[in-house]
Parts: structure tokens; sequence; C-alpha cells
């Protein structure tokens, strides 16, 4: 078995590093964490570009290779650990397989302005205030539900649960926690994301490491 060390952000509040460490959960293989300030630019140490050269989290070590950029975190994650030894995290079925590249390709690249007026952080502490979208972020905000709509079948994008629909449903949360209204039906589909054990230990442990932070007033109760 080789030897994997996941990089993350030291507060966890990153949808990418999140990203790959559900994935890394769900084929339940062992790893080692490595936590990386970003508050401190740790991430642009010498040290750390010596391991990922995009200077971003998350990256993956492997023996004595690395690997950045969440989405092919994921996929050599799924090759490295195949079906049926390991559970999936991509659907097999080629058309369903390309339904979750196009929901990963555009929550991690596209919707700007969702990402810009509702920040992850509002996701693992609740914002004090409801978020009033701008017509710009509101066309994005109908754009998201229409991509949406259309990639998700009758509970998940393919036939069972997949990585990417973590990543889409993540995309969600943002709308959710920051009030803005969304169709029953992707409600309950983030919803039903949240719910599976691996996204439970991230918050789990997010909570338990709290403590060691330094104090910031995002971090008070
Ligand atoms: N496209 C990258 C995005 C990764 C990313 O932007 N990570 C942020 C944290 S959410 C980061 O490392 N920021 C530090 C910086 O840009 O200096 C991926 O999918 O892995």
């Amino acid at each position: 078995m080789q030897r994997l060390s996941l990089y993350i952000d030291r507060k966890r509040i990153s949808p990418y590093a999140m990203s790959a460490f559900v994935a890394l959960r769900e084929k339940r293989v062992e790893f080692q964490e490595v936590k990386i300030d970003l508050d401190k630019g740790e991430n642009k140490s010498d040290t750390y570009l010596r391991v990922c050269k995009s200077g971003k989290i998350p990256c993956l070590t492997v023996d004595n290779g690395s690997i950045f950029e969440s989405m092919a975190i994921t996929e050599f994650l799924d090759e490295l650990f195949p079906a049926p030894e390991y559970p999936v995290i991509y659907p097999k079925d080629i058309y369903a397989r390309a339904r979750c590249r196009a929901a990963q390709l555009l929550v991690k690249s596209d919707f700007g302005l969702i990402r810009e007026n509702m920040p992850s952080t509002g996701i693992f502490q609740p914002p004090p205030q409801q978020f009033i979208p701008d017509r710009n972020t509101q066309a994005e905000v109908d754009r998201l539900v229409r991509v949406a709509e259309s990639l998700i079948g009758d509970v998940w994008i393919g036939s069972q649960w997949s990585i990417a629909d973590f990543d889409l449903g993540f995309m969600l949360h943002r709308l959710i926690s920051y009030q803005v209204p969304i169709p029953e039906k992707l409600y309950s589909y983030a919803m039903r994301n949240f719910e599976r054990e691996s996204v439970h230990v991230w918050f789990k442990l997010r909570e338990l490491e709290r403590g060691t932070w330094d104090p910031s007033p995002f971090d008070v109760p």
C-alpha cells in the first residue's frame, strides 16, 4: 500500500481540500494529514513549494510523487484504488462520468460571484446575515440552479453517489447558508450530500481543532 499524505488548510474551510479529504475517506484508505496555515502564508514557503509547485492546497503526496488540483487528485484516487476492491467515487457509465466532470469543472472554476459573495466560511459557521444577491449574482444563482437541475437525476448525478455530488452539493450549500432560496429538490440534494459520514468526519475534526487556532473574529462562537 502506498504512503499517502494530504495537505489541507489548517482551518478546514477549503472546499477543494475537503473534496480530496472526502474522496480519501470514501475510498476507506489510510492517509496522513498535513496542515498548512494559509493565514501565515505557509503555502508560499520554500518547504511547501518543494512539495507542491502550485503553492495551493490541497496537494496529495504518494510515496515520493505529488499531485495538485483537487479534481486531478480525486480522479487519480479513483484510478489508484479501483472497484470492486474499493468503493467508486466516479460512475462507470461514461455519460454519467461526463456529467460528473462537467459539474466539478463548473463549480471549481466558475460561479465566481457566488464564491466571492457567499464564502465557504458561511458553511462552517452560519453567517450572521442573509445575502441578498445583486442582479449579476442572481444571474449566476439562476445559472447554477439550471445546471444543477439538469445534472441531478432522482438522487445523485449518476446512479450512485460520486465525489462530483459532494462538490456540487457544497456549492449549493453556499446558497442555503446565506439564505438564498433554491428549489426544494436541490435543497434536499445538498442536505443528502452532507449526511455522508466522510463529510461528518471533516466537520467533527474541525470542531475538535478549533481550540488550537489563533483567535480571529471568524472563530468567535
Ligand atoms: N483549482 C484548485 C484551487 C485550490 C485553491 O484555490 N486553494 C486555495 C484554498 S481554498 C489556496 O490554496 N489558496 C492559497 C493561495 O492562493 O495563496 C483546486 O481545485 O485544487
